[in-house]
């Protein structure tokens, strides 16, 4: 299963990759995550992204492919994988899409979760006062919102042109939604 995940900031994308990957035993490849270890562990990389996902903006796409293409060139990779917060515009679909055809690994399915703006940022204000991240600060998810209008939300609508794309409510609790992903997911994995 070669899966993409799309959705806005709070959307739950990182919440049900974690999820999928337990029941598809396929490595979750989150870029958020990817980042955030390289501005924990201080790396060049890191002090350069982490200002710019302080304030909610996206990363270079140059930073970005060259860490997924990093990635994907671990083996644990050719069974397929869960692909979360990758890609974030159309020069990140096209450069997604040229990658894994030279890895010879296609695209299966890319799942949006669509939830309420309303509902994101309160999900998010929950993250905040739980865990504290950098870029879940009010100004900051105003701006990871905005930059999801304008550089993200056309990305869907090329997966949709592809018949790639499938849409599932993202609204419910953790379990419910999980679930809808797995009933969508059903005709691939046959
Ligand atoms: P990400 O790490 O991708 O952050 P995110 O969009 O907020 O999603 P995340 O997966 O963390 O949250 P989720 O919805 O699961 O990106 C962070 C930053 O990194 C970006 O702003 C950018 O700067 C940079 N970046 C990453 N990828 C990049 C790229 N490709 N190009 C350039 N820059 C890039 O969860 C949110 C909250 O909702 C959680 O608290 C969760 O518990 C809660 N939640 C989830 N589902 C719920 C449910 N059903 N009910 C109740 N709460 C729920």
């Amino acid at each position: 299963m070669r899966l993409v995940l799309l959705g806005a900031p709070g959307s739950g994308k990182g919440t049900q990759a974690a999820r999928l990957k337990e029941h598809l035993q396929v490595p979750h490849i989150s870029t958020g995550d990817l980042l955030r270890a390289e501005v924990a562990a201080g790396t060049k990389l890191g002090l350069e992204a982490k200002e710019i996902m302080a304030a909610g903006n996206l990363v270079s796409d140059e930073i970005l492919l060259g860490m997924l293409e990093d990635r994907f060139s671990r083996p644990d990779t050719a069974g397929g994988f869960i692909l979360d917060g990758y890609p974030r515009n159309q020069a990140q679909a096209d450069a997604l899409d040229k990658l894994l055809g030279r890895i010879r690994q296609p695209m299966d399915f890319a799942v949006q979760l669509e939830v309420p703006t309303e509902l994101l940022v309160e999900r998010i204000a929950g993250r905040a006062k739980a865990e504290g991240r950098a870029d879940d600060s009010p100004e900051s998810v105003r701006t990871r919102l905005q930059v999801y209008e304008n550089s993200t939300a056309p990305v869907i609508e090329f997966y949709r042109q592809h018949g790639q794309l499938t849409v599932v409510d993202g609204v419910g609790s953790l379990d419910e939604v999980f679930n809808r992903i797995i009933e969508a997911l059903a005709p691939v994995k046959e």
